[in-house]
Order: structure tokens, then C-alpha cells, then sequence
């Protein structure tokens, strides 16, 4: 078995590729939740729908997230209505989470209702949210107002500078039901290529998810989201820069190297890996850009080649 620690886009085209060169059945995605919102009354999580519709084959890909081919027409009458409507959520997506909220409102837990949603849309993988209790993301920006995760990233486009990011509910909630077996048991543990502050950083905050991760290190290998010091998409270069005074690969390495063995740089980086060796973790050098399935199916392999 293969787990992959993931946020979303990033880490959904990775498992896109993936899936391509291994049997699906054989990998676990484990996923943030510190992103999950509740609005109008319905429960969301961004970066489980992301994976979800990126291997059921209808995600977005010019948005990154969302599903092909939407239409905006309840978004468009809620606007007109005067409701709140900065947080696009189309028709089908709504869909989504109509389902997720109605089977939680039942006593479904999210790593159930999260089963459901991928057994109806045929996802070949299993997909674990990290934790089935209430973890939320919190942006402290350079004025000093908190913001939550999604008003951070998208009602001020993450274009704020950020002092600091804390997340709620981690000093009690649990990991989900499998989630430290299935670290325990995997052949090989793959830290996506995700924002390592917003989306990872939360996930390995959870009680023992850290602690799992590093008693397997030698099984461990990490994607750098960090390519020729900035980032694929999103803030992260941003957010490392302003928390940890640089956004390199080494930086990167900082943060990972005792949680994984090896992390995987672009081609763009090659000149760092020696920096990165020094940091701790064996470099290795490859194209990281996914700009195609194939592209992601040969960082696939090249992971797959360093696994133990
Ligand atoms: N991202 C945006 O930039 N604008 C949106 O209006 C937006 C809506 C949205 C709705 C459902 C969903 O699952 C994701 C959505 N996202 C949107 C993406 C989301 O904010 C990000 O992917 C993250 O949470 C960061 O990983």
C-alpha cells in the first residue's frame, strides 16, 4: 500500500499520475481538512473534493478546482438575492455538498460520508481526511485581523501578507479512524507536492500524524512544492518567505527532513541539491511540473524508483 499526504490540487494531479502507474486499489490518499468550511448551511471541504473530482475525471482544470463543464445559476440568483456569493460554488459542486451535509446531519462521519462520495463516483482510491473532528485554518495578516482560511485565499485572493497561520481544533481532534494504521503499514509514504504551511501543515498538526510519519522516514519521500523559489500555485512561496525567511528547496528540506528521506526537486533546482543533501535529505532531481498527465505519471515513477 501507498500513502499519499495530500492538500489538493497539487496533490491531485500527482495521484492522477499515480494512479496511472500502479494498481489504484493500492493507494491511500490522506487529506486535509484544516481548509473545510460550513456555508449557507452546507459542510465543505475543498481539498477532499479536489482529489475526489480530479480521479473521478471531472475536475476543473483550468480553475484547479470544481468540476468540468459547471454552471453558476444558483450562485447567480443567490447574488442577485443579496446572499453571499464571494465563495463560488456551481451547480453540480452544490450537489456535493448537499450529499456530504445531509449524511453527516444523519451521523455519518466525514471519513463515511467521504467513502460515499467516492464509491458513487467510482474513485478507485481510498481517500481518509485526516480527522473526522472540527479543524479550521487561521490566516493572521500583516494588520492583524485573523481570517478564515478560505476569506484569506479567496475573498482577499491571498494577495495579503501573512504574520503567522494557527490552526483550531487540532489540540483535540483525533486522527481518522485508519489513518495512523494505514502510515503504519504502507510500503511507502509520498508528501505531495503541497503548500507545506496550509495544507500540510495542518494534516501533520493532528495527534500522532507527525509522529507516524517520521518512525516511517526511511519509507518517506517528499515532492517539493517550491520550484526555483516560488511556487506552482498558490501562496505557498509567499507564506514560507514570510515564516521561515526564505523559499527555496532548502527550505523545503528545513521542514521535511525529519519527517522523510529524500525529496524530489525540479530540474530548475539542480544546482541546489548539494544544499539539499546538506539540509539532510538525498536529492533527488527530476521534472516536478505536471503539466500533463504523462508528466504526472513520470513523477509518479521517479517516486516510485527511490521507495525502498
Ligand atoms: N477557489 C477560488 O479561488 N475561488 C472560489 O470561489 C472557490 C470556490 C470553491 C468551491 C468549492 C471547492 O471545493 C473549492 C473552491 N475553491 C475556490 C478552491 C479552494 O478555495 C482551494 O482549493 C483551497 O481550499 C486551497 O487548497
Amino acid at each position: 500500500m501507498l500513502v499519499t499526504l495530500c492538500g489538493g490540487v497539487g496533490a491531485a494531479k500527482f495521484l492522477q499520475g499515480l494512479v496511472a502507474v500502479v494498481d489504484p486499489p493500492s493507494v491511500t490518499a490522506i487529506v486535509n481538512t484544516g481548509d473545510d468550511l460550513v456555508l449557507h448551511g452546507l459542510m465543505i471541504s475543498p481539498d477532499l473534493d479536489t482529489v475526489t473530482y480530479t480521479l473521478a475525471g471531472i475536475n476543473n482544470t483550468e480553475t484547479g478546482w470544481g468540476i468540468v463543464g459547471e454552471t453558476w445559476r444558483t450562485m447567480e440568483r443567490l447574488g442577485q438575492l443579496g446572499g453571499a456569493s464571494w465563495f463560488s460554488l456551481g451547480d453540480l459542486d452544490l450537489a456535493t455538498h448537499l450529499f456530504r451535509t445531509e449524511l453527516r446531519r444523519g451521523g455519518a462521519t466525514l471519513t463515511a460520508a467521504t467513502a460515499a462520495l467516492t464509491a458513487a463516483l467510482d474513485v478507485p482510491v481510498r481517500l481518509l481526511p485526516v480527522t473526522d473532528d472540527p479543524i479550521a485554518t487561521k490566516v493572521t495578516v500583516a494588520d492583524g485581523r485573523v481570517l478564515d482560511f478560505q476569506e484569506y485565499f479567496v475573498k482577499h485572493r491571498h494577495a495579503l501578507p501573512v504574520t503567522a497561520v494557527h490552526v483550531e481544533g487540532l489540540d483535540v481532534a483525533h486522527p481518522g479512524p485508519q489513518v495512523l494504521k494505514v502510515l503504519g503499514e504502507a510500503r511507502g509514504i509520498i508528501i505531495a507536492p503541497s503548500n507545506p504551511v496550509v495544507s500540510l501543515g495542518p494534516l501533520l498538526g493532528v495527534a500522532g500524524v507527525t509522529e507516524a510519519v517520521i518512525a516511517r522516514r526511511d519509507h518517506t519521500v517528499a515532492i517539493s512544492p517550491i520550484v526555483g523559489g516560488a511556487a506552482i500555485k498558490g501562496p505557498a512561496a509567499d507564506m514560507l518567505q514570510a515564516l521561515d525567511g526564505s523559499s527555496s528547496v532548502v527550505t523545503i528540506a528545513e521542514r521535511y527532513r525529519t519527517l522523510a528521506s529524500t525529496l524530489v526537486i525540479d530540474t530548475a533546482d539542480a544546482h541546489l541539491a548539494g544544499a539539499v543533501g546538506e539540509a539532510g535529505m538525498v536529492p533527488v532531481v527530476t521534472n516536478t511540473i505536471m503539466e500533463t498527465p504523462a508528466a504526472a505519471a513520470d513523477l509518479a515513477r521517479a517516486v516510485l524508483a527511490v521507495l525502498p
